[in-house]
């Protein structure tokens, strides 16, 4: 047995060996999640507010069948460009390494690397989740049970409001995941800043996440954390508005019969469509704000 050879970009490498803190940042957004060059764009715009709010970025992605730690521009672009990138969970992630094949990290995958490389910070939009419908579909993301299992805090801006919000929740509480929405008492919904659900814990400041994480190290229970950061007011799309938009899309997905992992990327795409592209205006406004949060939980963490 050997542990997959990670490829770590100097920067990241020296980030690990001076204990600096870094932000994991997944790659399924940039090959399944948005259209090019915005999804390039937005990749190069969440590094960048990694930087300013001073951790280093580390996104991860499999190219030619190795594992990237941390990539530079030109890999960015390619990725960004790409068109056959496989969609990498937890059952895949090895078949991108055995064909020496190009891919794309989901939040499940993302985890699993960042924490082989000992990175304990991870920035996204959204994770995946229970879908709308799953007493028949049974479409529940292999991102839930790996936030039960692999210790990483993973910042996102809520379960996508595609998804049955409800049931995720539950199915999280169920695998003990906890749930934290910072600075209000809801869980945000991804594009809106409300769902009208109550967020299981709170926290309103970064510290008080950094006493937390400390004090499940304390009584020894791993797993990962999921803290929820509403987006911006500025940029948040009304709950009730973006409901008809979600409603149409879903509708449409299944008379297409789009099943398994198309369902996730196919209606993001449409939902860019049916809203005119103001939904990914949210999108990338929320994934900086994620990263800008991520980022200074890194730095509080590094320097406990
Ligand atoms: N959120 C986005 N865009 C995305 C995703 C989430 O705004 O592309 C991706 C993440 O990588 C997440 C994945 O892990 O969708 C979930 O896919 P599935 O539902 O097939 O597990
Ligand atoms: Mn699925």
């Amino acid at each position: 047995m050997s542990l997959p050879v990670l490829t770590i970009s100097p920067e990241v490498q020296t980030a690990l060996s001076s204990n600096q803190g870094i932000v994991a940042l997944e790659s399924t957004i940039i090959t399944h999640g948005m259209p090019y060059p915005q999804n390039r764009d937005t990749a190069m715009g969440v590094e960048q507010a990694v930087r300013d709010s001073g951790a280093i970025p580390a996104t991860i992605a499999i190219l030619d069948g190795q594992i990237m730690v941390g990539l530079d521009e030109e890999q960015l672009e390619t990725l960004a460009r790409s068109s056959n990138a496989m969609k990498l969970s937890r059952a895949d992630l090895a078949m991108a390494l055995a064909r020496k094949a190009m891919g794309s990290t989901t939040v499940a995958a993302t985890m699993i690397i960042a924490h082989l490389a000992g990175i304990k910070v991870f920035a996204t939009g959204g994770i995946g989740g229970v879908h709308q419908g799953a007493e028949l579909s049974f479409d529940v993301s292999a991102d839930l049970q790996e936030l039960s299992r692999t210790p990483v805090s993973v910042i996102c801006a809520g379960a996508k409001a595609i998804l049955d919000i409800p049931k995720t929740l539950e199915v999280l509480e169920t695998l003990g995941v906890p749930v934290l929405a910072y600075g209000q008492d809801e869980v945000p919904a991804f594009w809106s800043r409300s769902s009208g659900l109550a967020a299981p814990l709170r926290a309103d400041k970064v510290s008080e996440i950094v006493d937390f994480l400390q004090a499940r190290d304390s009584l020894q229970i791993s797993g990962g954390v999921l803290v929820t950061n509403p987006v911006p007011a500025e940029a948040e799309i009304p709950q009730a508005e973006m409901q008809t938009f979600i409603a149409q899309a879903i509708e449409e997905s299944q008379a297409a019969g789009i099943s398994g992992k198309a369902v996730t990327p196919w209606l993001l795409g449409r939902i860019v469509e049916i809203t005119e592209g103001r939904s990914l205006v949210t999108n990338q406004a929320l994934i900086i704000n994620n990263a800008r949060l991520a980022a200074e939980l890194a730095v509080a963490l590094s320097q406990r």
